[in-house]
């Protein structure tokens, strides 16, 4: 069957690289890169791009009419720093833009729908360590309330619609092709540029704050490896847990020094992002996705941290 592809908010750190494996396993003119901002790139060489806002369902129904998509991939989203700074906003867009294209997948027969959840959809309550995949979820930002949220509403639309709409809980995603947006683990990106730049770097969150993190090469390999699983062996419709390593800023900065043995960490204080980064899991169990569809992690901290240095470095 020849797929048609719709990667919505194909503009972000995660969207961009997606967008380019789908492209090259697909074909370019199979994946529409959608986003609400016009790419970097130029959009006649790569491949099909149509400018959607989630929030207007006559927009998005004009695309839908016009590509007919057997997937679609929902990634547009208001992470959890920049949620607390307009939570309506965030709210708005992180849940009514997954209702619209739900709903929209229904009505145009769509066949597979990716959506991300996060670690920040457990909070305070939630153990700590090795954070299992069913536990008490009490997220206590507007970002994980609606991912919380969303991942309710994607296993009622699988059980009561048959939609087969796949998910995964992403870790804080360290890349260097694009830059990260409004995240409280988007310390563990910068680290690495000013590393390079200036030799030091100030840290928003404290020396032992500990959170889940994953390398976008495993992240991009994760998300394809969950959509091409047959359906039967997908069991979790809400959104599986899905982990790579774990590290806190001082740790990091100490892999750095192997590389840039002069680099220097120092640390902000009062910043509201650490009591976000505080009510977060440290370390995550994904035995239900090694289980069902055989997820592995293969970049390590110190495999991260060298692959990173060097691709900044070109
Ligand atoms: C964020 O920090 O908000 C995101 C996430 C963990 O979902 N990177």
């Amino acid at each position: 069957m020849v797929e048609t592809i719709l990667v919505i908010g194909a503009n972000g750190q995660i969207g961009t690289e997606l967008v380019n494996h789908l492209r090259q396993v697909y074909g370019s003119s199979q994946v529409i890169a959608c986003d609400i901002r016009r790419p970097d790139y130029d959009i006649k060489d790569a491949g099909p791009f149509e400018f959607v806002n989630v929030l207007d369902k006559e927009n998005l129904k004009t695309i839908y009419q016009k590509y007919k998509p057997s997937q679609v991939y929902l990634l547009a989203a208001i992470l959890s720093a920049t949620g607390e700074q307009n939570p309506k906003l965030a709210w708005d867009l992180n849940m009514n833009g997954l209702l619209n294209v739900l709903d929209f997948c229904l009505e145009y027969k769509t066949h597979k729908v990716y959506w991300p959840s996060s670690i920040a959809a457990f909070g305070p309550n939630s153990p700590k360590a090795d954070t299992p995949q069913f536990c008490t979820m009490d997220p206590n930002t507007v970002y994980g309330i609606s991912k919380l949220a969303g991942e309710r509403w994607c296993e009622y639309y699988h059980q009561k619609h048959g939609l087969d709409i796949r998910s995964l809980r992403y870790p804080g995603l360290i890349s260097w092709k694009a830059a990260p947006g409004g995240g409280t683990t988007d310390y563990a990106i910068h680290i690495f540029h000013d590393a390079l730049k200036k030799g030091t770097y100030t840290s928003f969150l404290s020396a032992s704050t500990e959170l889940p993190m994953m390398y976008m090469d495993d992240a991009i390999r994760g998300t394809i490896e969950l959509m091409e699983a047959p359906a039967e062996n997908i069991n979790v419709r809400s959104s599986y847990n899905f982990a790579g390593t774990s590290f806190n800023p001082e740790q990091l900065a100490e892999e750095i020094r192997k590389h840039i043995p002069d680099f220097k960490l120092a640390y902000l204080e009062n910043d509201p992002r650490q009591a976000i980064a505080d009510s977060w899991p440290r370390s995550i169990d994904d035995s239900a996705a090694q289980t069902d569809w055989k997820w592995k992690p293969e970049f390590s901290l110190a495999i991260m941290t060298e692959s990173m240095l060097t691709n900044l470095k070109k």
